[in-house]
């Protein structure tokens, strides 16, 4: 309990004061009439004496003007002419970029790259780049014609039999296109890997059983426009027959379209991808797309590719790398 007495004028200026030192908490528990002076002098001056006490859990509110801060007017405008890599961001994510910067209290329209992987780690909570499929024996990649399906399981491949010590086997379904057994099979020649090719949906489960004793399988798939939906369902009837439990990967290069892009989210859901790779980060000149794809895909980001060279044009998909990417983009420009 705080206990403070006022020698004052009258009871309004006790009351003034004691809001202003101890807050509109503290309450009056006497008051008496004094006169002040000394003994012999006949003027003595009569004064109010209050005492207010206060229960000392309520902390003391002073109740001094705090001063004005200047607030500082924050510009979307010149943070994108700062940091290119932010053009063509939603409405969403403009609004949430001002208010980083002002919980920041950053004195420049200007965030480091370290604070745009904060900005998106928290605006974009478990956001695709951060997510990860677990690691599965048996992993399906399909996708748009000529996005890097083969090449990127070539890379994946050849991470983890050399690297990875692990045994690898390879599959195609992909018997359409001329040459693309082949394409695969080269690979599988080089780093001297199993290779199977199946034909026709039912021949699936006698071509896995040859493979059982793989520790990983990497699965080809013939690559089809999305509105394709007859390739499609002929896709879903190989994959129909794998009973393991799958990985299946959408592979998507970035330098599509915005709106393509989400047509190919959307139809290629018929084939339940659950994860994602991005190739082409090395032909793209700009990063519209991915602020699409951080904001609209909900599955894991698994790997970026960033070349034709097997295996080394392949890292894992983290923020930190999509960060670097786009700064070699805008420093290329
Ligand atoms: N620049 C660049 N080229 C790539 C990348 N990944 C693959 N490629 C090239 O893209 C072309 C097509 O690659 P594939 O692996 O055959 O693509 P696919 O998806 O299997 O194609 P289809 O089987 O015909 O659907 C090849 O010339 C690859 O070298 C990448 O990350 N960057
Ligand atoms: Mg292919």
């Amino acid at each position: 309990m705080i206990i403070k007495t006022y020698t004052v004028e009258n009871m309004k200026e006790a009351i003034v004061r004691a809001t202003y030192e101890l807050g509109k908490d503290a309450i009056i528990i006497s008051q008496q009439e004094i006169k002040i002076g000394k003994w012999y002098n006949p003027f003595k001056k009569k004064k109010l004496q209050v005492t207010f006490a206060l229960e000392e859990k309520t902390t003391p509110k002073i109740l001094v003007k705090e001063p004005k801060i200047e607030e500082k007017k924050y510009s979307i405008e010149e943070l994108i002419e700062k940091n290119p890599m932010l053009k063509n961001t939603s409405d969403r994510i403009r609004s949430q970029l001002l208010g980083y910067l002002k919980l920041n209290m950053k004195d420049e329209n200007n965030l480091s790259t370290e604070e745009i992987v904060d900005f998106m780690k928290m605006a974009f909570k478990e956001n695709c780049f951060e997510k990860k499929l677990r690691v599965r024996k048996t992993n399906v990649f399909v996708g748009p014609t000529g996005v890097g399906k083969t090449t990127t399981i070539a890379k994946i491949a050849a991470q983890e039999s050399l690297e990875n010590k692990k045994k690898v086997g390879l599959i195609t379904i992909d018997t359409y296109k001329i040459g693309a057994v082949e394409q695969l099979k080269t690979y599988a020649e080089i780093l001297k890997l199993p290779f199977e090719v199946v034909h026709r949906p039912e021949k699936m489960k006698e071509k896995l059983e040859k493979l059982k004793d793989c520790d990983v399988l990497l699965i080809d798939t013939l690559g089809t426009s999305q509105r394709n939906k007859e390739k499609l369902n002929d896709i879903n009837l190989y994959l129909e027959n794998i009973k393991n439990k799958t990985n299946r990967f959408l592979v998507l290069s970035v330098s599509t379209d915005i709106e393509t892009t989400n047509s190919i989210f959307q139809k290629y859901k018929v084939l339940d991808y659950n994860g994602l790779i991005l190739t082409k980060f090395d032909e793209v000149t700009n990063f519209n797309n991915l602020w699409n794809i951080i904001e609209h895909n909900e599955y894991p980001v698994q790997y970026f590719c960033h070349g034709q060279n097997v295996p080394d044009d392949i890292e894992k998909a983290t923020l930190e790398n999509l960060i670097a990417y786009s700064e070699e983009i805008y420093e290329d420009e």
